[in-house]
């Protein structure tokens, strides 16, 4: 085994050691250890960062997973006028519905959560803004008052609850590290009655929340046969259909809606048809 030379960084032709290669011969020796020695640190902290961040990476590659897409759209009815239309449909006459809740219904779909997220809620004018939010079970929402007067954002949710006040101009951060999917936390103000919002809080990625242009994109989706479910808490509106994921393909569906996916049409009970008496 080699012995490293005692006079590296000194006069080399002057010392008395045993002779082994000079310096620079020992440098060069040195670097594939030196080189091998800083991939293995930077991978243990790849590793280290994806476990203390609770991060893993994808187990599927893209040709191996499908797509879901489209575009919801409320379909009006004059006889029966929805009285949330002006709010969240911009244009009556393509009806692309914004703030609805679009994503995968199925518990086996239960994922490893990713880095955890912080999204913004703010209280603007008395009103929840936006009134809806989807997330992922262990992010955290940041609750804001851009308004003059105190606010209070409180839930009585069974999985989620808490009561906090926010004055003006401060902020409160709550994590939600529990959710239940397609039931939302709901959301009010002990000061303003009227003051309502929900957050979805999902244990899988595949949801969305839809802006002014209805669109809605769910990517990276596992092949097979899912329940795609739709909801808009705001308007009462519920939809849902079977869906076939394909691997290496988008599913493409517009979501049609109407007053006849009123959640209040689920409350009717049924019509039995009376017998005449002989
Ligand atoms: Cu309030």
């Amino acid at each position: 085994m080699p012995v490293l030379h005692c006079c590296v960084g000194a006069d080399y032709n002057s010392c008395t050691a045993p002779l082994h290669p000079n310096p620079r011969q020992l440098m060069y020796l040195r670097i594939p250890y030196q080189i091998l020695a800083a991939l293995s640190f930077v991978l243990c902290c790849e590793v280290a960062c994806e476990i203390a961040c609770g991060q893993q990476k994808p187990a599927l590659v893209i040709s191996e997973v499908g797509s879901i897409e489209g575009t919801v759209v409320y379909r009006a009815d004059k006889a029966r006028p929805w009285r949330f239309s002006r709010y969240y449909v911009k244009s009556a006459k393509s009806g692309l519905l914004a703030e609805t809740i679009v994503g995968i219904h199925d518990r086996k779909l239960s994922l490893p959560n990713t880095k955890p997220q912080t999204v913004t809620m703010d209280q603007v004018n008395f009103q929840f803004t936006p009134e809806t939010l989807a997330i992922r079970v262990g992010d955290s929402v940041r609750f804001t008052n851009s308004d003059k007067e105190v606010h209070s954002v409180r839930t009585s949710d069974t999985l989620n609850r808490f009561n906090i006040t926010v004055p003006k101009g401060k902020e409160y951060v709550q994590r939600f590290p529990r959710g239940a999917s397609f039931r939302p936390v709901v959301l009010g103000c002990a000061f303003h009655g009227a003051m309502r919002a929900w957050i979805y809080v999902f244990d899988h990625p595949y949801y969305a929340l839809t802006k002014s242009d209805g669109k809605f994109e769910l990517p990276g989706i596992p092949p097979g046969k899912y329940t795609l479910r739709m909801a808009h808490p705001a308007g009462k509106l519920k939809w849902e259909k079977e869906v076939t994921v394909v691997a290496g393909e988008a599913t493409e569906l517009t979501i049609e809606v109407s007053p006849d996916d009123l959640e209040s049409n689920e409350k009717r009970p049924s019509r039995k048809p009376t017998t005449p008496n002989p």
